[in-house]
């Protein structure tokens, strides 16, 4: 696909994305319908299902050769990247979406044979949108965003990551992540993926690190974050592989090495 063709999906794709924000801010306040998912902590409203099938029939009505990856069970059955194929997660945020009316996005990534060209993440409720095409840099609005600071350290390091890494796990030993709590500077967890890898892009947190997400939750991240200089790997230093779920670090690369190998890899059970 030439440029003009993906600037072209590229402006599509972000009049949907602020349209199907605008439909959320409107109904807000409305009552919601909720159902459990994996658990009774895996939330899910109408509105996550709503706005996946918006995207849906645009997508197919408008690129009917695109394929859609998606969380909410509008996308297709698919098992490669092979093509366009527009990954999605209508809400991502939920449990943010429901008890806080707020800190929740929507999240859209554009891949063409597996290669990340586009990512959109847009806060809802701020009415912010970061947005990346590949080589082209990372924008947040209408500005762009400056590469990733080069002199960031691990002690003076924000880390976003939620409090299960200090429960017993089946990953990295909780003494170890305890460590890594108390060598850096901070941690944050905001509850929402899209917009965790949108505050690494924005350089307000220098990584952010996660047991399991879903291709929905990190492909337009992965985008954004790399078009600023960062990078996005497993929690082993390895490859994601963008059809399945991982666990996930995203972060500034003067933080990737000493977390990886003093911390993730040192600790790993
Ligand atoms: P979601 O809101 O789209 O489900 C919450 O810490 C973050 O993890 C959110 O980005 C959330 O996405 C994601 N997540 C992935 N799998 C989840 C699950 N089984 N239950 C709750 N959140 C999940
Ligand atoms: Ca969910
Ligand atoms: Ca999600
Ligand atoms: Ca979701």
């Amino acid at each position: 696909m030439n440029t003009v063709e993906l600037d072209k999906i590229f402006d599509q794709a972000k009049s949907w994305v602020l349209e199907a924000g605008e439909t959320i801010r409107t109904k807000i306040n409305d009552p919601l319908t909720i159902n459990t998912k994996s658990n009774p902590n895996d939330l899910v409203t109408e509105m996550d299902k709503e706005t996946e099938l918006f995207f849906a029939k645009k997508i197919k009505d408008t690129y009917p050769d695109h394929l859609i990856l998606s969380e909410e069970g509008f996308g297709d059955d698919i098992d490669s990247l092979n093509g366009t194929v527009w990954i999605i997660d209508p809400i991502d945020g939920t449990m943010n979406f429901v008890h806080q009316k707020r800190n929740f996005a929507i999240s859209i990534g554009i891949y063409q044979d597996g290669v990340g060209e586009i990512g959109l993440i847009y806060n809802v409720i701020e009415d912010v949108l970061y947005s990346a095409i590949r080589n082209k840099g990372a924008y947040k609005n209408e500005e762009k965003l400056p590469l990733l600071s080069e002199s960031v350290k691990i002690e003076e390091a924000i880390l976003g990551l939620n409090h299960f890494w200090l429960c017993e796990n089946r990953l990295v030993r909780e003494q170890t992540m305890q460590q890594l709590v108390r060598k850096v500077r901070g941690t944050r967890t905001y509850g929402s993926a899209a917009l965790e890898f949108a505050y690494v892009a924005e350089g307000i947190m220098d990584g952010y690190l996660t047991m399991r997400l879903s291709p929905w939750d990190i492909a337009a991240g992965v985008v954004i974050v790399n078009e600023v200089g960062g990078t996005t790997t497993d929690i082993n230093g390895d490859e994601l592989n963008m059809i399945k779920n991982n666990s996930v670090f995203t972060c500034n690369p003067r933080v990737q090495h000493i977390i990886i190998d003093d911390y993730l890899r040192k600790g790993r059970k």
